[in-house]
């Protein structure tokens, strides 16, 4: 009361300001709002010291001993046939933050080497006990061959550190007709599926690299989980909170429970909110790790050709409420032009058809291009060659398949009515 009506220099309004300073200063220094909260409100978030990561590949040399035989009372001998023990859970060999380089990654050669138990078609189980997670990674792809080395390089140590038994996909996208993201997920899913009863599916871009190893790349076993929660693109916090792009998870369960993934969306965005629209509408949430430790790293790139943001996104999202149930898994149409076990990676071509955007008005939308091979060419980038016809390129791809020392490839080229078998077909 005394300080009312006294002028800007007595010593009340300098003790105020200095007052004001103090709380400004003390406001950064606990991180703002944010840090306020969770001083004054007990969190259990955990904590991770992202400022001293550990190299993506530590551990990784304990990986391949197994434990020590169990010994016969009698004859202290080891015994033999004996069941692996279960993994343990959490893995001890995880390290929480690990470094991301975004440069220069190295040839695919380089990372086999460094990953010597990952077997061909990117598939992996620790050799010491029995794991409790079966998880397949679908990573949808054309023209990205540096971001894929990236992906592989930190991926495969990061996962092999979970002592999960998991297996890596590429769905390449044959031709030059726009990226269809949400449609090569489903083709992906189908595959996989094929190949084991996957407990878990990840979908993931392939720009994205996790950068701490306690984001399990495991399934929740109700609800489909959004894992890239904090990715450095948005400041390592959600964009929006229904967001459920860049890295998310799904059993099989859930998958068919949600008609799988909308095949529609030609071009950039709106799949994703597609997606999480699916869950909601089929009666499930999205659930997510910490903040803490969903962090991931985006590789910069420029846009891409072939995948430009979508016009129609809007008005396929008002739409969503209506359509999921028939455009979705049980719609879906494709033809799997070839499936190579290549050292690191499953990879899967296929023709997924075209954008009707770009051939609204043409009478034959013929074909025009045939994928460039990730694992030929040491460019990466470059435009894919041109061929005349499908039946050309299938037949290229077939040469790129013949079996030859890691390379077990297999082609399988489906007639019309495969396909159409396949739309009205259950998962396996
Ligand atoms: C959103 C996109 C998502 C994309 C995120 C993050 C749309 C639909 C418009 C209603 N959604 O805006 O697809 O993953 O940004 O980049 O464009």
């Amino acid at each position: 009361m005394a300080c009312f009506g006294r002028s800007l220099d007595s010593p009340c309004t300098l003790a105020l300001l200095v007052g004001f300073q103090f709380a400004f200063v003390l406001y950064f220094s606990l991180g703002g709002f944010r840090g306020l909260v969770s001083v004054l409100v007990h969190t259990t978030e955990p904590e991770f010291d992202y400022s001293r990561p550990h190299d993506v590949y530590t551990n990784l040399s304990l990986l391949g001993v197994p434990p020590p035989p169990p010994r016969n009372s009698g004859t202290g001998l080891p015994a033999s046939g004996q069941p692996l023990k279960d993994c343990p859970i959490p893995s001890p060999l995880l390290v929480g933050p690990v470094s991301v380089h975004l440069s220069s990654p190295l040839s695919l050669e380089d990372i086999r080497q460094r990953n010597p138990l990952v077997l061909p078609g990117g598939r992996y189980r620790p050799p010491d006990c029995e794991p409790h997670h079966h998880t397949a990674i679908v990573v949808p792809f054309r023209n990205r061959i540096s971001h894929l080395r990236s992906l592989l390089y930190h991926l495969h140590p990061f996962l092999q550190r979970q002592q999960i038994h998991y297996s890596i996909y590429i769905v390449q996208q044959w031709g030059n007709s726009t990226f269809n993201r949400a449609k090569l997920l489903n083709v992906g899913v189908r595959e996989a599926l094929k190949d084991e009863d996957w407990s878990c599916i990840f979908l993931h871009d392939v720009d994205l690299l996790p950068e701490n190893d306690h984001n399990t790349y495991t399934c929740h076993k109700q609800f489909p989980t959004h894992l890239s929660v904090a990715m450095d693109k948005f400041r390592y916090r959600l964009p929006y909170p229904q967001y459920f792009g860049g890295v998310s998870a799904v059993t099989p369960d859930q998958y068919m429970k949600m008609n799988g993934f909308p095949n529609q969306y030609w071009g950039w965005g709106g799949e994703d909110d597609d997606i999480a629209a699916r869950v909601r509408l089929s009666g499930m949430k999205i659930v997510r790790p910490p903040v803490a430790i969903g962090h991931y790293k985006m590789i910069k790139h420029k846009g891409d050709k072939g995948n430009e943001q979508n016009p129609r996104r809007f008005d396929l999202l008002k739409k969503t409420r209506l359509n999921w149930h028939s455009d979705g898994l049980n719609s879906l149409t494709y033809e799997l032009l070839s499936k190579e076990l290549e050292p690191l990676y499953t990879n899967l071509t296929v023709n997924i058809g075209e954008d009707p955007r770009l051939t609204q008005g043409k009478a034959h939308s013929a074909v025009k291009a045939t994928p460039v091979h990730p694992h030929s060419s040491s460019k990466d980038k470059g435009p894919a060659k041109q061929v005349k016809s499908l039946e050309e390129a299938v037949a290229k791809n077939s040469t790129l398949v013949k079996p030859s020392g890691e390379k077990t490839g297999l082609i399988l080229s489906k007639t019309a009515n495969q396909t159409t078998q396949e739309k009205a077909g259950v998962m396996k």
